[in-house]
């Protein structure tokens, strides 16, 4: 339940004494809310880390040996024009380190703005529960992404959309009487890693959210995290004009529609002074929008954009949009229904684009949006919950994933432009820079269903804030909070966290292979999946027949290539020379086409789905070999959790191989385990 809060007792004798020290004498240069919330970690940390309480000093002198305060509140003391260095830090940066002072040294955590100061105490507790601080090094960071996000996909009724994890932790039954201690909790494991804005509600959304009485809940949860720098943001049916207001349209351009979100908008805000804005699905999945009125998403977005703009609000539209109604390469609708919109979002809109094209699938390539559009602000959009990659029973670390996107190289608006160059605003001057991720939370003990669950919520934080970090570094991180830094073989934990993802795509959907899980609920394998609408079946994606597999999306086929930047198109559209790890995403290819390593495509296919399988059986024995330095319940938890992940990769190998072979018409290769 603790997550990587989870505070344990300090080994090293030379950081615990030092850390004694500075915390027998803290001073806080002003009051705020934040500063409580600051005491409160504090009081639940220091305890179990140094087996004693916090004592606070009453002046800043005498008693004092730790300061906490802005660099303007710490100016009583020391000069304004000394912290120079701390200003370019931003409203949410934090410096940390000694300070002499009269020929006192004073442990000091230093921020713009008070939530700064909270990021710097997160900080410091987690270096020092890493056993790695030294007290007199400065130590200073700043986010690089400007809203950090997690959207959850919660339905008023407390089913979770995607949701892996039980029910949603939004109780709205009892709120706003009730305040469960877990919105507390949930607060500050996100301040812990920087996360700074919360979506409550489904996308896929119910207008009734929209309601006074709604928003009377929805503001006890603002009061409860605005101390922790977490803005809320609610999703806005679009269609909510006619099922809330009345009106016969949800017309963007009609005036009472208009006027009916201005006044929903203003309600908001005289409850929620600092509400952030809406998040959009629209013209998507069957969502209402624009669309049904002949406007584009400009026009939709604007209008709400209008709304909220008095406000300082936001608009966070989706470009997840897709529709069987459109006979095109489903890769290819977001951009073309946003790339002719370009420049014409009002500046207080963020579109937020998924990570690739389809959907969340086990591997994709980045999303051809990113460096497609000049003038439009784009946010990503990852998913944390792990819809497509086994949902709670599967150990798939995602920070090696994100990583890869992410520094994947958008050849716009400059050749070495890559996506995180893109989203935090590096390459395009973009100020209103966003990265969201799809919740893997709810009312599960652990909160993520599987224990490593959390490590996909810890590393989507610390890459929204900075989205250089790499994931290995990560893991390390978060395997250190929450096993302990002197557990000895957690290099062995990091180990299969950092190969989980590549062996579940060797097991689901290796070389470039997508969507071919079952119908629907995405649990499993179904390559044969067919009937109803096209792009809901397997057979649309793998296109596999007695000629080969794979989708053509070159410009003998759907040309989807040719959105991304001509070097990119160039060298994917080659089937020689495109990453091995994307072939199928974008060529048609004969089962004896040769790859890299001199096998045919089959026998290669073949390797991958055994591979996976392999790797799945190695990560139980892996964990199996830390028994004795593990908790029983953590182990036990994980070890029934890898036995189902070993059969479920059992399944999708003999399910996806023994349905390809049908079309390949080839034995399998006497080196791999026959599938059965
Ligand atoms: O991944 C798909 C999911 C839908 C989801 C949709 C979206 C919220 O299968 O459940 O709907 O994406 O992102 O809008």
């Amino acid at each position: 339940y603790d997550l990587w809060l989870d505070y344990s007792s300090i080994k090293t004798p030379a950081i615990r004494s030092e850390a004694e020290s500075f915390f027998s004498g803290i001073y806080f240069f002003g009051k705020n809310p934040t500063y409580n919330a600051i005491q409160f970690e504090m009081e639940k940390a220091i305890p179990i880390m140094i087996g004693k309480s916090p004592i606070y000093a009453t002046d800043r002198i005498n008693s004092a040996k730790m300061w906490l305060g802005t660099r303007e509140e710490l100016a009583q003391v020391i000069g304004l024009d000394q912290q120079m260095e701390i200003k370019n830090l931003g409203d949410e940066g934090y410096w940390m380190g000694p300070i002499e002072f009269q020929g006192k040294t004073y442990f000091s955590i230093i921020g713009n703005k008070p939530i700064g100061v909270l990021y710097g105490v997160f900080r410091l507790l987690q270096e020092i529960q890493r056993e790695q601080i030294d007290f007199k090094e400065e130590l200073s960071d700043s986010p690089k992404v400007k809203i950090r996000m997690l959207n959850h996909w919660d339905n008023l009724d407390r089913t979770v959309e995607r949701g892996y994890a039980g029910f949603s932790i939004w109780d709205w039954h009892k709120l706003p009487g009730y305040v469960d201690p877990r919105y507390i909790d949930y607060a500050r494991a996100n301040a812990s890693i920087g996360i700074n804005a919360v979506s409550l509600t489904n996308v896929n959304a119910n207008a009734w959210i929209l309601r006074p009485d709604f928003i009377e809940k929805v503001k006890v949860l603002a009061d409860i995290f605005r101390p922790y720098g977490i803005k809320v943001y609610l999703t806005a049916r679009f269609s909510a004009p006619i099922e809330l207001g009345g009106l016969e349209t949800a017309d963007p351009l009609n005036s009472e529609v208009a006027a009916f979100w201005k006044e929903k908008v203003g309600m908001i805000y005289k409850a929620i002074p600092d509400f952030g804005g809406f998040v959009v699905k629209a013209n998507s999945e069957g969502q209402p929008g624009p669309h049904e009125y002949g406007r584009n998403h400009a026009e939709g977005a604007n209008m709400l954009a209008d709304a909220l703009a008095p406000y300082k609000g936001l608009v966070i539209w989706r470009a997840f949009v897709y529709s069987h109604e459109i006979d095109e390469d489903r890769h290819k609708q977001a951009n073309l229904e946003f790339e002719p919109l370009d420049g014409k979002f009002k500046e207080n809109v963020i579109i937020q684009v998924k990570n690739g094209a389809i959907d969340f699938q086990p591997r994709e390539p980045f999303h051809p949006l990113f460096g497609a559009v000049k003038s439009t602000n784009l946010g990503m959009e990852f998913q944390i919950t792990q819809e497509y990659l086994g949902q709670a029973t599967q150990l798939v670390y995602l920070g090696t994933f994100w990583e890869e996107v992410l520094k994947s190289n958008t050849y716009r608006p400059k050749s070495s432009s890559t996506v995180a160059k893109i989203i935090d605003g590096t390459d395009t001057g973009q100020k209103l820079t966003l990265m969201a991720g799809v919740s893997n939370i709810g009312t599960d003990r652990n909160w993520t269903g599987h224990l490593f669950g959390q490590s996909n919520w810890y590393a989507f934080g610390r890459l929204a804030w900075d989205p250089y970090l790499s994931s290995e570094k990560i893991a390390e991180e978060w395997s250190e909070l929450t096993f302990g830094p002197k557990l000895s073989g957690i290099e062995k934990i990091q180990g299969i966290m950092i190969n989980s993802h590549e062996a579940a795509v060797n097991y689901m959907t290796p070389l470039g292979l997508h969507h071919i899980m079952g119908r629907s609920h995405h649990y499993g394998p179904g390559p044969w999946v067919e009937g109803g609408r096209a792009d809901w079946t397997s057979l649309y994606y793998h296109r596999a027949g007695s000629d080969g597999i794979g989708f053509d999306r070159t410009s003998s086929g759907s040309n989807a290539l040719n959105q991304y930047a001509p070097e990119i198109a160039e060298v994917w559209s080659d089937p020689k020379k495109i990453p091995e790890k994307y072939l199928l995403w974008f060529h048609h290819l004969p089962w004896d086409f040769e790859l890299k390593s001199g096998n045919s495509l089959w026998k290669e296919i073949t390797l991958h789905y055994d591979q996976g399988v392999k790797s799945s059986r190695s990560f139980l024995q892996t964990w199996q070999s830390l028994e004795n330095v593990i908790d029983e319940e953590r182990f036990d938890h994980v070890n029934q959790l890898l036995k189902i992940q070993i059969k479920e990769a059992e399944w999708w190998r003999n399910a996806c191989l023994l349905y390809f072979q049908t079309f390949a018409d080839r034995p399998f290769p006497s080196e791999i385990e026959q599938p059965e």
